[in-house]
């Protein structure tokens, strides 16, 4: 008993005094719980989120713009890669992850269950979805589990390369002609809404922040996060010349911050139960690609127990 408080106690001391966690060292169970549950959460949403924009890499319009959005996309793809391993240190397999996010038992972010019907929609990704990214993982840098914590590090420097792109899709075609500039408006107006419930349900019905913020996983609050991400974009959405589809959105004297419109709540928790407008298909488009994806991971395996045998024999 007394060991397993000095255990406690040096955990605490270290979260305290900004003494990263690592693999190694000893941690509650419902905190490594919770860094599991939110790595993988975040790890799925990466690469399901490959799925929406995945689409359009064969109908961007443009050689140039075909090669940044598939460097994007591969992005995603090594951010999952990146969290899948900051989870397994936690002693979580990436098959039983993947299970869960196949089986349908595992949450991704809401965002990637709406449809990219326009080449705007591309470029309302990269600029809102990564902005908000952004906004909610820089400070992720900072959590007190040192994997995940160096994990993001080069996961937003990405990010940023995301935003850009997306942003200068839009700036073009708000340059262009009145047809380009209303495909700009309508993404906007259906990307909007779902980018500030990225963010997760509002702080007093958000059942994990207040032990993520005790344990430092998390440093801001998600209506913190949420109210940053808007004075970060409402100027952005200004040069594009462009409406935030929010009647009630409005700048307040008296707090120096904007207001904004209640958000539909009951869409988020529809979305987020698999009802939302595409959740089917991504799953299937998932769980798809990581069956036609067998062979690779046969064919690395085998590849690596015969490199194994090789110098087994060379020692031997
Ligand atoms: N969608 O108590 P909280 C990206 C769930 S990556 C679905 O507030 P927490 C890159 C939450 O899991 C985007 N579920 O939870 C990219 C919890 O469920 P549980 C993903 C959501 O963990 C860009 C319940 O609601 N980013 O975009 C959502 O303290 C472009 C109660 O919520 C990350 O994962 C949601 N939006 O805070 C890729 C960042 N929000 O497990 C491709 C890391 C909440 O209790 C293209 N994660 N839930 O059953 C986080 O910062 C946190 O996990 C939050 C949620 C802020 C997402």
């Amino acid at each position: 008993m007394e060991n397993i408080n000095s255990l406690e106690d040096r955990f605490h001391h270290q979260i305290d005094n900004e003494v990263k966690i690592e693999a190694r060292d000893w941690m509650p169970d419902a905190y490594r719980k919770t860094l599991i549950r939110q790595i993988s959460q975040h790890a799925h949403s990466e690469i399901v989120g490959m799925l929406p924009e995945g689409n359009w890499i064969t109908r961007a319009p443009s050689l140039k713009r075909k090669l940044a959005l598939l460097a994007k996309v591969q992005d995603e793809a090594g951010h999952g890669l990146y969290l899948y391993s900051a989870a397994e240190t936690l002693g979580i397999e990436r098959e039983e992850m993947l299970n869960q996010l196949h089986s349908g038992k595992a949450k991704y972010s809401s965002i990637f269950n709406y449809p990219t019907l326009s080449w705007a929609d591309i470029g309302a990704i990269g600029w809102l979805v990564d902005g908000a990214a952004i906004m909610n993982q820089v400070p992720l840098c900072r959590c007190s589990y040192g994997p995940y914590a160096r994990a993001m590090v080069r996961v937003c420097k990405e990010e940023s390369f995301h935003q850009r792109q997306g942003y200068e899709i839009l700036l073009t075609l708000c340059k262009g002609s009145i047809e380009q500039k209303e495909m700009a408006q309508d993404a906007l107006n259906r990307w909007w809404w779902p980018s500030l419930m990225m963010f997760g349900p509002n702080d007093d019905a958000s059942p994990n922040s207040a032990q993520s913020m005790k344990w430092k996983i998390k440093r801001f609050t998600n209506d913190e996060l949420r109210q940053r991400f808007v004075e970060m974009t409402v100027p952005q959405a200004a040069i594009l010349g462009i409406t935030i589809p929010d009647p009630l959105l409005k700048y307040n004297q008296e707090t120096g911050h904007y207001d904004f419109g209640p958000i539909d709540w009951e869409e988020f928790n529809q979305v987020v139960a698999g009802n939302g407008p595409c959740n089917k298909e991504r799953l299937e488009a998932r769980i798809k690609a990581h069956d036609d994806g067998a062979w690779v991971r046969e064919a690395a395996s085998a590849y690596a127990e015969k490199q194994k045998n090789k110098k087994e024999k060379s020692v031997a």
